[in-house]
């Protein structure tokens, strides 16, 4: 207080005061007098309609201009087996048999009658508490129900948005855990600005008993959901539900709108799409549009609604960008998008050539064979595959041909390498990953495949093979071109 006495004289702090109070006054009075024509909550209701319900990846028709409405919601509680990624089940709880559960569509000052039906196979109470909902528990309690049963509530839908539900019965992480979330699209007046493309996207994070991958029927386990070490982060569901047969589709200069939502229970997502920039989001799902965004954050229990043009054809990823998660957990998805090419926006890759700032003259390579001054063929031969080498091989294999431990498999005195000439070549040609064994240590990396011609891999073969101690195979351009 001395302070900011010292600073700012009472007469100029008291102006400020009055400023910011006749501010206060004339803003509240402004959205006293916006909402008083349009409360939803005596917002007059035309009809009654039952609610189109869609299962992920795709989204209820727009609700364009209609009135508000009375709107039935019916959803079924089904616990059910489903695969979790190859050779993996998992028993699922599901709002509607689905992970996430049914994207439902809704406007604002809707009066919803919502009947939350538990099938008689289930083995557990269930119940729903909706973000949308104005009102105690967002409607869990009025929604208990048992196996067999069906409960029904009513609410209005006072704000719109894009709303998280989820089950909430104790103990609630375990039923979230297991998959029961999905979204609740509350339009406002008008409905949202069409678009060409809508998908309803989910991120869930999962605990099984066995590690990730690990297969056979999986159950849940609570002490890693406690621990918030989740084996699976996957968007709707599973491994591989948005890739492949299942990608999300669009067409060069069509719009598409993402409704993301994230069940949790655990984990934030760090929502982006590889190669797009989102033209706008409704960030965490409410009115307010950022633009020009490159990840958006999802928190466990909300959402966001994304925006972007596509202007050239392609695979786009879609991704927790916490990108192990992508990688080695699931949270991946892709977008195919099919059209004419557009090299104004991308070219695509224009040219592919060495670079080796640090090129170490090929006179300094460490070798033997070639101090002994050999002739004729043979030694042009190896003076060629010399300097492919220096150019190609070196950078990895380094100048002794002893490679790197634990990352460069050496090409002296290989066993690899001499045991099997084609192999080799292969190996240059097609590049090569996965484990293998050189001289007793295992290799787990990759090798790109090299682009030179096939007389260039005859050259750098050769050479490698008559030096540091290999067997003097001599690679001809034949052996090389019979290898594709
Ligand atoms: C970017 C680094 C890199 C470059 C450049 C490279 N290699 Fe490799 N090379 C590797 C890696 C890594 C492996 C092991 C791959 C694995 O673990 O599956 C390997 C493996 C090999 C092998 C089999 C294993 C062995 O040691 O005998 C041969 C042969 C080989 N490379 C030859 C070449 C030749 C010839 C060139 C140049 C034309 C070349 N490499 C360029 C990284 C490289
Ligand atoms: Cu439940």
């Amino acid at each position: 207080m001395k302070n900011l006495n010292r600073i700012s004289p009472r007469g100029f702090s008291l102006i400020l005061f009055a400023i910011a109070l006749s501010f206060g006054l004339f803003t509240s009075c402004k959205k006293a007098e916006a909402t008083s024509k349009k409360d939803p909550e005596t917002m007059k209701i035309y009809g009654e309609m039952e609610a189109e319900l869609t299962a992920p990846p795709l989204v209820p028709r727009s609700v364009g201009n209609r009135a508000a409405t009375k709107l039935v919601i019916n959803m079924e509680v089904v616990e059910k087996e489903m695969e979790m990624t190859d050779g993996v089940s998992y028993v699922y709880w599901t709002f509607d048999g689905t992970v996430p559960g049914s994207f439902i569509r809704t406007r604002v000052g809707d009066e919803i009658e919502f009947h939350l039906k538990n099938h008689p196979d289930s083995k557990l109470p269930h119940n729903i508490d909706l973000h949308a909902v104005t009102g105690p528990g967002g409607g869990a309690e009025s929604s208990f129900v048992a196996p067999g049963r069906e409960a029904i509530f009513n609410f209005k839908t006072m704000n719109p948005g894009l709303y998280v539900y989820h089950c909430a019965t104790a103990p609630v992480g375990m039923h979230i855990a297991n998959g029961m979330y999905g979204l609740i699209l509350v339009e406002p007046e008008g409905g949202l600005p069409p678009v060409d493309k809508e998908y309803y996207i989910m991120q869930g994070d999962f605990y099984t008993k066995g590690k990730n991958g690990e297969r056979g029927l999986q159950p849940f386990d609570m002490q890693k959901a406690v621990d918030e070490n989740a084996d699976y982060v996957v968007f709707n569901g599973k491994v591989g539900a948005l890739t492949g047969d299942n990608a999300i589709t669009a067409e060069v200069g069509e719009t598409v709108r993402l409704y993301v939502g994230n069940g949790g229970p655990n984990l934030v997502s760090s929502f982006h799409v590889i190669g797009e920039i989102f033209d706008k989001v409704f960030v965490e799902g409410g009115d307010m549009v950022n633009k020009n965004v490159q990840t958006t954050l999802v928190p466990a229990g909300g959402a966001a609604i994304v925006e972007f043009k596509v202007e050239v054809p392609g695979e786009f990823i879609l991704v927790d960008h916490s990108i192990f998660r992508a990688f080695n957990k699931g949270a991946l998805g892709v977008l195919k998008v099919e059209g004419r090419e557009n090299t104004r926006v991308f070219s695509g890759q224009v040219e592919e050539k060495a670079y080796q700032p640090n090129a170490v003259a090929s006179n300094e390579i460490n070798d033997e064979v070639i101090e002994a001054h050999l002739d004729g063929a043979l030694g042009e031969q190896m003076e060629r595959g010399k300097s492919i080498y220096a150019q190609n091989c070196l950078a990895c294999h380094q100048a002794t041909g002893a490679g790197i431990p634990n990352a460069f498999p050496p090409l002296a005195s290989s066993d690899y390498l001499n045991a099997d000439v084609h192999r080799a070549i292969e190996v240059v040609k097609r590049g090569l990953n996965g484990e293998i064994e050189v001289n007793g240590n295992v290799y787990n990396s990759v090798m790109p495949k090299i682009n030179i011609s096939d007389e260039e891999v005859a050259d750098v073969l050769t050479y490698i093979y008559n030096n540091w101690g290999n067997n003097k195979t001599l690679v001809t351009t034949e052996m090389v071109g019979k290898v594709k």
